[in-house]
């Protein structure tokens, strides 16, 4: 069972001011794609690399959980909390507005007390494993530009991986792995985001920061570290963004690695906060998320600024002379050249790289 949450909210985003509210400067380069220039010739069109803003990408997610009967209030049931198994007068019922916990609570405006979440059920099978896959899609390759952060209402996991597919779900590479003991958990030692230089930064690590302090209010957030990973080029405040463009130009493997058509968080075994679970009281052991972050850009290769969502799809509105959800392929009738990704070089407008016509005009750039 899919729970479908297309928020119909306006996808077109074009507005510069809103981007540099949160990002350094840099960031608000190849916002335009062409402009009018006179030449010799008269009026002429200039064209340079550009992109869509990035912006808040759960607007456009589908969500999809596996099992599908993990979510909690089918039938009712009441829960303890973790750090004190007396205190059991919290109820789950999916047919009560109030006391359901639906998918899409991880997505809604946060900031309301009390905070809104999705739950699973408790772990009453104990000692067969909790497990739960959430996958998140686009049904759109899309670029990450800042970190993911998942906000736990429960427990932070003591076993969770995080993965990405770039082919709409068939295959999944990890992105991270995180534990309260990575040795045990996944024969990895553990590892933070410090420890990646630029020549390791796409190894995958275990990490072991996110795992401890299981009900302390101020630590539920598991982190995805992607701004720490761009700084590993472009310096500790990403003031340096040519260098990191320059890399991302120049080495695929890198451009793909922040690259993503969906996101799967699997959740292998809740917090317990003690090496022993209590087997008398199973109702303190449970998932729940309040909110997920995922900011992000739609991949048009440097061929479009803006991406809207129609239909329930994201588009690129291509330019250039270019076609495709992503733009990857020339117009009809364009095809005077084979197609190219544009580049972020040379900064600051970079190289449109457009498709000229089949038919050999003069054309610039
Ligand atoms: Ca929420």
């Amino acid at each position: 069972m899919f729970w479908l949450i297309f928020f119909t909210l306006q996808a077109v985003c074009t507005s510069v001011a809103h981007a540099m509210q949160h990002y350094p400067a840099a960031w608000g380069h190849y916002d335009v794609c062409k402009s009018q220039i006179y030449t010799e010739e008269g009026l002429a069109w200039d064209y340079m690399a550009c992109q869509p803003e990035a912006t808040d990408m759960t607007k456009y997610l589908r969500v999809a959980l596996d099992p599908p009967n993990i979510t909690c209030g089918d039938p009712p049931e009441t829960y303890c909390a973790l750090e004190n198994p007396y205190m059991c007068n919290n109820e789950c019922d999916a047919t009560t507005e109030e006391l359901a916990h639906p998918p899409e609570l991880m997505f809604d405006f946060e900031g309301r007390n009390p905070t809104t979440f999705w739950q699973s059920t408790s772990w009453k099978k104990y000692p067969k494993p909790l497990q739960v896959n959430i996958t998140l899609s686009w049904n759109k390759t899309i670029e990450l530009t800042d970190d993911i952060v998942l906000t736990f209402e429960s427990g932070r996991p003591e076993q969770m991986v995080l993965e990405k597919s770039l082919d709409y779900g068939r295959t999944w590479t990890p992105y991270q792995f995180y534990a309260t003991d990575c040795l045990d958990a996944f024969t990895m030692e553990p590892k933070t985001v410090n420890d990646l230089t630029q020549r390791t930064l796409l190894d995958i690590i275990c990490t072991e920061d996110y795992s401890r302090g299981y009900v302390w209010k101020n630590d539920k957030t598991v982190r995805f570290e992607i701004k720490d990973r761009f700084a590993l080029f472009a310096g500790p405040r990403l003031h340096n963004m040519a260098s990191l463009y320059g890399q991302l130009d120049t080495t695929k493997n890198l451009r793909d690695f922040f690259t993503i058509t969906d996101l799967r968080i699997r959740l292998l075994k809740p917090a317990t906060g003690a090496t022993m679970v209590d087997e008398n009281n199973l109702s303190r052991y449970f998932y729940a998320i309040s909110d997920i972050k995922v900011q992000g850009r739609c991949k048009c290769n440097l061929h479009a600024n803006s991406c809207v969502f129609d239909k329930g799809k994201l588009g690129c509105e291509c330019e250039h002379n270019t076609t495709g959800p992503d733009c990857s392929r020339c117009k009809k009738h364009y095809h005077g050249r084979a197609w190219s990704v544009g580049s972020y070089l040379p900064i600051p407008k970079g190289t449109a790289n457009i498709c000229i016509p089949s038919n050999h005009g003069p054309v610039r750039k």
